[in-house]
Parts: C-alpha cells; structure tokens; sequence
C-alpha cells in the first residue's frame, strides 16, 4: 500500500517563519518563563476563544488534574472512569486520594451517572469524570448527584479543547475543568495545559499553587508545585490559535469522509457525538465487533502491516493495570462496558494533514477484509 507511515495523529505545524518573530522577542526581552507576556496574552486569548473567564495555562494537564485535586482540598475517595489516559487516575494517587471507579455508558463512553451513587462512600469527597475523545458527560445528571451529597466535580477535559454543549462552553460545568495542550491534542503548545476555573478567587488559588504556592517575596502559603508553562510554549500557542478554525474544518472533513466510507462496513460500529454538542474531532474511534471478519488485534495488525499506525486508545483498561487492579472497584463484573469497550476500540489516524490518498489507504484497509 503506502511505504510511508501514517501515524494516528500528527502535530499541526505552523509556518516556522510564523513562529520565528516570536523567538526574537523572547530573545529581546529575556523574559523565559513564570507569568510572562506571551503566557498573559495566551491567557486572555484562549479565554476568549474558549468562551471561558478564567483560564491557567500549565506545562501540561497531567501537573494540571494534580493541582486541580489539591486546589479543592479533596481527601478520601474520588470517583473516577477507568476507560481514559492513564494519567486521569494518576492524578489521584499523586494526591495520596483512592480511586474508586464506576462503569461508563457504552453510547458515550463517559462514566455512567447512573452507577455513580451506588459508589458514593462518606469517604467520597469528588467525582473526576472525562469527556472522553470529546464527547461531553453527562453533566447534567452528574450536578445534580454531586449536589446532592456535597461532591466536588473536576472535568478531565484533555479531549474537549472547544467543545460546546447546549450553546454554550463545555468547560463551564463543574468546578474546575481541566485542558490538554500535547502534541498530539487539535490545540497543542508542544507540551501544555490549562485549568478552567469558575471564578477570579479559584484561578488565583490555582495560579498559587502551580507557582509553588508563592503569594510573594516573603510568602508561601501551601505546598504548590512547578506547573508554569513557558513563553517559547505560550508563544507557539499564540501561533496555533490563529489557525485552529481551518486546522478543526481540515478534521472535520476526514471525520465526515470515514463515517460515509464505514457506515456499512459489516462488523465495525462508529461512534456517535451526543447531542447537543460539537466534538473537536480529536479522535476517530471505530468498534471492531465480533460479526467483523478480523478480531480487533487482528486488523490493528493488519492495519500496521500496511504503515498505518492506529492506536488501542484506551486498551489496557486503567483498573487493569498492575498498580490499580487490586482496588476492589477495578474487578472486571464491576466494570462490564469499560472492559468490553477496551477490547474492541482502535483509533484511526486523524488529523489536519492526513492526506486523501491516506485516507483512502485507511478506508480500503478495513473494508476489503469483507471481500475475501
Ligand atoms: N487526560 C486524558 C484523557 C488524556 O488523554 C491525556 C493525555 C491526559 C489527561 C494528560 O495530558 P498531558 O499531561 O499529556 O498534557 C499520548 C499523549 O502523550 C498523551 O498526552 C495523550 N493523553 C494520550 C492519549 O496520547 P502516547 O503514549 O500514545 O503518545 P505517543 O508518543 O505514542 O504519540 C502518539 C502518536 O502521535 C505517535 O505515534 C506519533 C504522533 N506524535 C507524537 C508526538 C509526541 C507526533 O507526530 N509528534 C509528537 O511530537 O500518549
């Protein structure tokens, strides 16, 4: 097929003469990180095109979900999904919190609400659903639980960079939501993240804390941590932003163009965005059934033999991995649709440069197994 290797995401990369202007000024200035101008301007940008008040830029999510955690002063058990990156539990452990995990719903892939009281303990102090390859919880049911027993919730929202839901953004639900700006995300600041908070008191706490917890000269006032994001980062971010609209429109097509080509590929099921919202089209999952002629190894295989380097996004399950599989919420018949989920996911390449003959490549790859 391709002698060239289709990855199952890449970078968009800017005009590097786009970025070099920048450089310069941070060589001018000399001013490299902690709160700089290019991280301030980042800030009031992505604030405003993210249809949030408040946003903390961080040198990536995972230092981002930490903060987030201890920012909330949370103590004993969280709830959380085992069906996400691995870093959405690790968040939890670094806090010395437990995880607790609750099943997801196998049409939006999110932490099924409807499990969630059953796992509420005294012990339980917050909830910390993923809007997972975009898709929004339910956030609505989720409030509501949470209100009704006094939890906190944080959103991993890594996958939900610009997603609305009912009109309005995403990221506002919650007490604190939380962004990844990887290479591999639709907005990417080589590495970075932010934190969305609900008002100027929170973000000021959240900016203590990912500054070691400096207020000042003389003053520290809690155990913070080194989250800053650079200005080379933040600059770069400057630089991506001005073309993210064309960068999502150029995902958008691919999306559109793989469920028109795989809609009736016997065996595979696609994925559905929930109503009332957008998807950022940051992932393009597919299901590999049983009825479909290969297992789901199988054409991931099949798939890698001709270049294409899809990825089992997220297999193996969290609660499956050696630290967190003894947790007694991590027992496979208490986690039936992450477990069945896991093992049937792929990922195919998605992103803004995937050519049409690439595409194409992907397509045939997965249907032609019908025609043997
Ligand atoms: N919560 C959720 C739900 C997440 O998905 C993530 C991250 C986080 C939290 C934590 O966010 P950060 O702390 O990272 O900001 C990747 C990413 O490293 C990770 O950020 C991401 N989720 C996860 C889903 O995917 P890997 O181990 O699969 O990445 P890697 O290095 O295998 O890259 C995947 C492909 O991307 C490569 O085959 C080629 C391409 N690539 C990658 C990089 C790094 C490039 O073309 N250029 C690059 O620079 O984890």
């Amino acid at each position: 097929m391709t002698n060239q290797t289709i990855p199952v995401t890449q970078p968009f990369l800017p005009e590097l003469s786009e970025f070099v202007p920048y450089l310069e000024q941070i060589w001018d200035n000399r001013w490299l990180t902690n709160n700089g101008p290019f991280h301030q301007e980042l800030e009031a940008k992505l604030a405003e095109y993210l249809g949030v008040e408040h946003v903390s830029l961080f040198n990536n999510a995972t230092i981002a979900l930490i903060t987030a955690l201890q920012a909330m002063r949370i103590h004993g058990e969280v709830i959380t999904t085992p069906y996400s990156f691995v870093a959405t539990t690790h968040s939890i452990m670094w806090n010395g919190l437990e995880p607790v995990f609750v099943d997801i719903d196998p049409t939006t892939f999110n932490i099924d609400p409807a499990k969630i009281e059953a796992a509420i303990t005294p012990r339980t102090t917050a909830i910390m659903p993923v809007h997972c390859y975009s898709n929004p919880c339910d956030v609505e049911a989720i409030q509501k639980i949470a209100d009704n027993y006094g939890l906190k919730v944080i959103y991993d929202a890594a996958h939900a960079f610009g997603v609305n839901y009912k009109g309005d953004s995403l990221l506002k639900w919650g007490d604190l939501s939380i962004l990844s700006f990887h290479a591999t995300k639709v907005f990417n600041t080589f590495e970075g993240g932010a934190v969305i908070s609900p008002n100027a008191k929170t973000k000021q706490r959240i900016d203590c804390l990912k500054n070691f917890g400096i207020v000042d000269e003389l003053t520290v006032t809690a155990p913070g941590i080194n989250g800053k994001m650079s200005e080379i980062n933040a600059a770069f971010g400057l630089v991506q932003l001005k073309h993210i609209n064309i960068a999502l429109r150029k995902r958008q097509v691919i999306d559109t163009q793989y469920r028109l080509s795989l809609a009736d590929v016997k065996g595979i099921t696609l994925y559905e965005q929930r109503d009332f919202s957008n998807s950022n089209y940051s992932y393009f999952p597919i299901l590999v059934e049983d009825d479909y002629p290969l297992s789901r190894d199988d054409l991931y295989e099949k798939l890698k033999s001709n270049n294409i380097l899809s990825r089992r996004y997220f297999y193996p399950l969290i609660s499956n991995m050696p630290m967190y599989r003894c947790l007694p919420s991590a027992g496979i018949a208490n986690l039936p649709q992450a477990n069945a989920l896991a093992d049937k996911v792929i990922c195919l390449p998605i992103y803004s440069d995937l050519t049409d003959e690439e595409l194409s490549m992907i397509i045939q790859c997965i249907s032609d197994v019908n025609l043997r």
